[in-house]
Parts: C-alpha cells; structure tokens; sequence
C-alpha cells in the first residue's frame, strides 16, 4: 500500500519491546509503511534494561509468549517454568530475526516529542530532539513499567562506592565479591535479586519500607515431554489464555474462602503454596474483593515467615500487614531463607527512614551503614510515568500532562485512545487491563484490535478517529467503580501511584479481565467503533 498523505509513514511507534514488535509485525502484514524508534541498542524493552542478578519472568513461560504464530510458539522452547530475562530477550531477538523485524527498527533513537499537526491531520514526531518525522498514526508501546524511581536522597552523588538501579544494569554485570552491598526496596526486583547478592557479597543490607507477601516460585526446568505436550496443545491453551481473566491457563478460584473450614482451607493454601507460581492468588474467588477471605491468606503466609525466618524479630519484620495481593503478587526463590544468612541483616526504614546518602553509605534516622554498592530496585513511575515524560501534544495544542492534570485526571478510552489525541493509540495505555495480566496475551489483543481499526479507517476512507469525550468520561468512571469494589484501592502501591513522592494518586487500571475486555473491545469495533468520532476529509 502506498502512502497517500504525504506523510513519512502511515504508522510510528514507540518501543521495540513485545508491543511494539508485534504492533510493527501487524501493521507490515496489513500493508503499511511503519518506523519503531527504540531508545536501546536492541530489542526486548524492560527485558533488554532489566538484567539485575535474578531477574526472572513471573508468569510461567508456557504462557509468556506471543501466540500469534503457531509456527514461533512451536520453534521456540523454553529451558524452565519461569523463564530468566537473558532467555526473555533472546527470544525476542529470535522474533525479531524470524519475522524480519530490524529493519523498520531504528535503535538509540528517543522520541523526545510528538505533536498532532491539524492541518494535515497527522503526527509531527521529533526523535533525539532533533529530527521531525510525519506519520498518520503515532502508537505507543513503551511499557507500564519503563520509567524507574531514583528517590531523590540527600547526598546521593556524593558517594563513593557505586550506585546500581535495577532496571539500568551494567550489560556487562557488578562483581559483588567481598562487597559490602545495600539493596533498597523489596518488591518484585529486590525480591529477585537479594537470594543471589546474598550469595556473593560479604555482607549484604536489605533497606526495607514495605514487607512483602513473597510465595516460591516453584522454577524448575521444562523437559522435552513436557514442552512436545503443551506445543500439541497450542490452539487448546491460546483459546483458554485469550478467554481467561488473568490472561494465563492457571484456573480461577470459584468459591469464596470463607465456605472452607479452617482446615480445609490449610490444606488448599498448602497445597496452592507447593505448586507455586500464581495458585495461591487463585485459590479462591473473593481474596481480593472480601477483606475477612483475604486475612486468611494473609496469615497462611505470616505463618510461613515464622516457620522459615529463624530469628523471630526479622521475622516479625518481614511480616506484611496490608490486603495480599494489592501490591502485585511477589514469587521468589529462597527469599525469606536468605535472611538466615549470617552475613544478611534487615533495616526497617519505615521506622528508621533513610535520612542521607553519605560518601560512605546510608544513613537512616537511628545509625549509618557503611556500604561498597548500593543497589536500588525502588521501583518505577508506573502506567503513567513514560508517557507523561514525552511531551505528547494533542489538538488545540493541549498537552497530555495538561490533560491528565500532571498524573491527577488520567483518562483515556480502554485505555487505546484519547480525546483530544486523534489517531494515537496506546498499547497497554492507562485503564487497560495489561500490567494485571499476563502481558504478552494482553498486548496482543491490543495490537489486533488497533490494527483492525487501522485498516477499518482505511476501507472507509477515514482520516481521523478520536475517541468521544463523553465515551472516555464513562469509560474511566467504569474503571474506578470496579476498582472501588476491590481491595486494590486501600493499599498503597505503584497501581495507584503512590510509591512516587508527589505523584497524584488513583487507580488507572482497568480490573475486570482479560475476557470482559477482549469482548467490550470486540463490541465497540462491531459497532462501528461507537465512542470514536470518525472523520473523512479525503471525499
Ligand atoms: P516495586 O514493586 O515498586 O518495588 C520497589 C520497592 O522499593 C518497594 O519495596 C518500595 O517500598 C521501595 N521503595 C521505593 N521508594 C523507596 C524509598 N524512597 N525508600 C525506601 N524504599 C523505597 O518495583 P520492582 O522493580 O521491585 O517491581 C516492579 C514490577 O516489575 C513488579 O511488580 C513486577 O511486575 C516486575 P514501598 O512498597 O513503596 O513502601
């Protein structure tokens, strides 16, 4: 197909990651002329930047994969259940190099602004500050968790050892060896990475704020046998992954936790605990919606922190209090028995908070820990933070940050499309169900649905489509309401935002599912995209 609107393409997107690959995929196979521009040197997105000690997928790899290709899903076999990330993006490396991807691909590029240009109905992109592109469509697929949190400590560049972000690790690795080493933070990457420190430095200090609900993963590798069984499987599990609602085969409770007897519902979490992975979390129906079914679970794994953790007062340390599951679910391995380890000690900086960062450590408010490397694996500005960063203008010259009030308003249209932003669409944007979601199943039904849209808009000769202000307004009231029905809102977490400093907080994430999503999509493209405003200025 030839670019008619004298544009540079009909499409630009954002990230070389599982969206924008597979976004760049469908648009090619569709006809279209389309540029991914890619900040890092290679493919992968968070799995090219993410390659701290123990990073590891928490879905199990069996469905952390693009189902797209029958033909990819059975060329690729992965070596164990949880997949670590140098496997994670040699496999997007092998989709990259399978379906030709590189060459739309240009690397080292940002996007440092993108404007919506009225007068022809098209994106003006500048890339490294520099150069401007023009494009039809401008697709973002630039991750939830993309923009890492560097809290801002007194004293931080005045230390003298060296300093570590998870999400930015040295490609070429820190040697930990006779170090004495601080991790700051303990959610999904500290988790990871603390067992595997612990192993190498002379002494490592964990700086603790939240403790965390942490359940063994149960890794383990994949055999042939198995990977041949679940390969003659694929339509059987697509089918199921696509119509589930966390996006994975992993079946869903189906009572509530409280029709068990005490004993009965042991036996269940036991059970649910020794296979690891996510069964805990799907015992039951109502752990995140009933606060009495969800203490139940909560003390299941306190008393499992008391069996593990030899020395009672790290344990009681380690001991979360808030709802399971409202920080997002946490797998680890050798976690909690990392901390009888003589040469690991745990500080609790909620009750000491860090106060400085001084030339030879950390200081809290009760003493001063003197460190060789301090890691932080403090987190990201979640969901919002990357594309609040990228200065996107929309009609009227009104500014996404503008729109969404610095972080305070967010709101969008299922979480693709924004009015005021025509023709941008957002892979796993705000109020999508993505980051809650087995990713990959997610963003390939965000894909296919902008994709059919695209080409939608094409068959009919329409140049411009922008989401109603009114369809956005009921959509985001959607999300809270079924947010507010929930735990989730009660605890403070990167969902709602309120690990930044500052950062306004809400819930943009819309909860109810994989499968009410994929069918609410399919319902709005069947008819005749309601709630976008469809615009011809072409006849
Ligand atoms: P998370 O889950 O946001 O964890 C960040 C951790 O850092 C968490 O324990 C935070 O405590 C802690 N933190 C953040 N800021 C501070 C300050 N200023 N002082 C002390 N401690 C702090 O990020 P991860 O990278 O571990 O995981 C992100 C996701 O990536 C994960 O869910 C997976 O999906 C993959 P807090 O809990 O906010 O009190």
């Amino acid at each position: 197909r030839q670019n008619e609107n004298r544009t540079d393409y009909d499409a630009v997107i954002v990230g070389a990651g599982f969206s924008g690959l597979y976004m760049l995929h469908s648009l090619r196979e569709s006809g279209y002329s389309v540029k991914v521009y890619e900040a890092a040197d290679g493919v992968g997105g968070v799995w090219y930047w993410n390659r701290y000690p123990g990073a590891r997928c928490d879905s199990e790899s069996i469905y952390y994969n693009y189902t797209f290709s029958k033909d990819l899903y059975k060329e690729w076999s992965w070596s164990s259940r949880f997949a670590s990330q140098p496997e994670i993006l040699e496999y997007l490396n092998f989709v990259a190099d399978k379906f030709n991807l590189r060459s739309n691909i240009q690397f080292g590029t940002h996007v440092t602004s993108a404007q919506f240009n009225e007068h022809c109905n098209s994106w003006q992109i500048t890339i490294n500050g520099e150069e401007t592109i023009q494009s039809k469509f401008f697709i973002t697929g630039v991750g939830c968790l993309s923009t890492a949190n560097v809290p801002q400590f007194e004293g931080i560049d005045q230390f003298k050892g060296d300093c570590y972000h998870t999400s930015n690790w040295p490609i070429e690795g820190v040697d930990f060896e006779g170090k004495r080493v601080g991790v700051i933070g303990t959610g999904a990457s500290g988790i990871q990475s603390i067992p595997i420190i612990a192993k190498e430095a002379e002494h490592l200090t964990v700086f603790q704020r939240t403790p965390q609900y942490s359940v063994p993963a149960g890794n383990h590798p994949y055999h042939g046998t198995f990977n041949k069984q679940v390969k003659s499987s694929f339509e059987n599990l697509r089918d199921t992954m696509r119509h589930s609602d966390s996006g994975t085969g992993i079946p869903p409770g189906n009572r509530s936790a409280l029709e068990d007897s005490p004993e009965k519902r042991e036996e269940i979490f036991e059970q649910a605990w020794e296979k690891g992975s996510l069964y805990l979390f799907n015992t039951y129906n109502d752990l995140m919606v009933n606060a009495d079914a969800n203490e139940t679970v909560c003390r299941f794994i306190r008393n499992k922190i008391d069996e593990i953790v030899e020395d009672t007062k790290v344990a009681e340390m380690l001991k979360p209090t808030y709802y399971y599951g409202t920080k997002r679910p946490v797998l680890d391995t050798d976690y909690y028995e990392t901390y009888n380890q003589d040469n690991v000690s745990l500080v609790d900086v909620k009750a000491n908070p860090i106060k400085k960062i001084t030339t030879k450590g950390i200081q809290t408010t009760a003493e001063e820990h003197e460190l060789d490397i301090i890691v932080f694996a403090t987190g990201y500005d979640a969901i919002t933070g990357t594309l609040l960063k990228m200065d996107i203008t929309g009609r009227n010259g009104l500014s996404l940050y503008d729109k969404w009030a610095g972080g305070s308003t967010v709101r969008t249209y299922l979480g693709l499309a924004m009015n005021s932003f025509p023709n941008m669409f957002t892979i796993t944007g705000p109020e999508s169900p993505s980051v809650l979601t087995n990713m990959p199943i997610s963003i390939e039904q965000h894909v296919e649905w902008i994709r059919d849209f695209i080409v939608y808009m094409d068959e009919h000769n329409i140049d411009v489509a922008e989401a109603e202000d009114e369809a956005e307004k009921n959509w985001s009231q959607h999300c809270r309401e079924i947010a507010e029905k929930t735990l989730f809102v009660h605890t403070d977490s990167w969902y709602n935002g309120s690990n930044i400093d500052g950062k306004p907080r809400g819930f943009p994430l819309y909860l109810g599912g994989v499968e009410s999503y994929r069918k609410i999509c399919a319902d709005i493209a069947n008819n005749v995209y309601e709630g976008f405003s469809l615009r011809s200025f072409s006849k």
